[in-house]
């Protein structure tokens, strides 16, 4: 065979670098000048950071309790700050990034240097989610949507630029901190998965493509609250355990308390992940510009759907605040429109309850 032959069989078999794909798919973007792919590169930078002190959490003094607590009232473990920290940093340094919100920051960080002022983008994330599992050694993550903003280059971020509906996200991912680090993205064009290689690095493609189940086996819910549940949610609970051979029921209950981990085990297999209004937490509790819209995209992308539960789909939802809490129906499509269906009949009942 000759030499570039050879060459050509062996560049076939290299693996694709997050980076090497981020470029190779720039030009997909009539009108990207590179300034979308820095910013996701910087991205994928503070992930490897992250990891690093996520895989040693246990071994430095970033474990436990700062004694702080968030703006939603949740005490704050040192990796959240560090991961803050890092992925402030790394949007910054991209100078493509004119502001940040986070689930750490009660308000919008605005980068007020002339070149971050130029920036075109915004980001809105959760550095880590799942932080109440950092010391028992179970999978947490970080989450991310990029929109461009809405306010004028050449001046300060403004609160609008992050109060888009979910629809105007330009990019949105998660990292998910387990068994092995990987990042999963989408810029509306596909869901891509890359998984870190820590012999050199760089995070590789693992799972090119990605497409949800249109069904699935598992249902992942805090049944802790079932007493608190709608009743759609109760009846649909039971609909998941009763036996069905037609349609491989009962499903199995799998529920980490960990979004990032719950949804990519959905992803990959199939399943429905609910966080449905409850007592104490009347709009649910996941928040819609840092968990909800981001993941909501990755599903519609992959084909599958995110729903309020009734008629609303998520990445329609005009945000009020910053830290808006909202209901969340996600999964393969077939089990969402299952569970939108019980919902909606439960809903008929107690409406024609109310007016007898
Ligand atoms: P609960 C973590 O705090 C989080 O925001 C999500 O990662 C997770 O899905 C959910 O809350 C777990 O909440 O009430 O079941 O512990």
């Amino acid at each position: 065979m000759s030499t570039e032959k050879n060459y050509r069989e062996q560049v076939k078999h290299r693996v694709t670098t997050l980076n090497e794909f981020i470029i190779e798919r720039q030009n997909e973007f009539p009108y990207a000048k590179g300034e979308l792919s820095r910013l996701l590169s910087h991205i994928g930078l503070a992930a490897k950071i992250v990891n690093r002190e996520v895989n040693k959490a246990g071994l430095v003094d970033i474990l436990g309790e700062i004694g702080a607590v968030n703006v939603q009232g949740e005490s704050v473990k040192k990796l959240d700050v560090f991961a803050d920290e890092k992925f402030i940093n790394a949007l910054q340094a991209s100078s493509e990034c004119c502001g940040i919100a986070s689930e750490e920051n009660k308000d919008i960080v605005i980068f007020d240097t002339e070149v971050a002022k130029k920036g075109k983008y915004i980001v809105t994330m959760d550095p880590l989610d799942g932080s109440s599992n950092i010391d028992v050694n179970v999978s947490i993550g970080t989450v991310f949507s990029i929109y461009r903003r809405i306010s004028q280059t050449g001046h300060k971020a403004e609160l609008q630029d992050f109060l888009q509906e979910g629809t105007r996200q330009v990019a949105a991912g998660y990292i998910l901190y387990g068994s092995s680090t990987v990042l999963v993205y989408t810029t509306g064009r596909g869901v891509n998965g890359f998984t870190l290689d820590p012999s050199i690095g760089e995070f590789c493609l693992s799972h090119p493509n990605m497409k949800v189940p249109d069904s699935g086996q598992f249902y992942s819910i805090n049944e802790g609250n079932y007493v608190h549940f709608p009743l759609g949610v109760k009846r649909y609970i039971k609909y998941c355990q009763v036996y069905d051979k037609q349609t491989n029921r009962p499903y199995s209950t799998r529920y980490i308390g960990s979004l990032v981990a719950d949804f990519h085990r959905n992803m990959l297999k199939g399943g429905i992940f609910i966080y449905p209004a409850i007592e104490g937490y009347p709009n649910g509790k996941l928040r819609l510009l840092y968990e909800c819209n981001p993941i909501a995209f990755l599903i519609e992308q992959a084909g599958g759907k995110a729903s309020d539960g009734m008629d609303k789909r998520i990445m329609d939802i005009i945000p009020t605040s910053l830290h808006q809490r909202v209901p969340f129906f996600i999964g393969s499509r077939s089990m969402v429109e299952t569970a939108e269906t019980f919902m909606r009949e439960a809903e008929e009942e107690e409406k024609n309850k109310k007016s007898i």
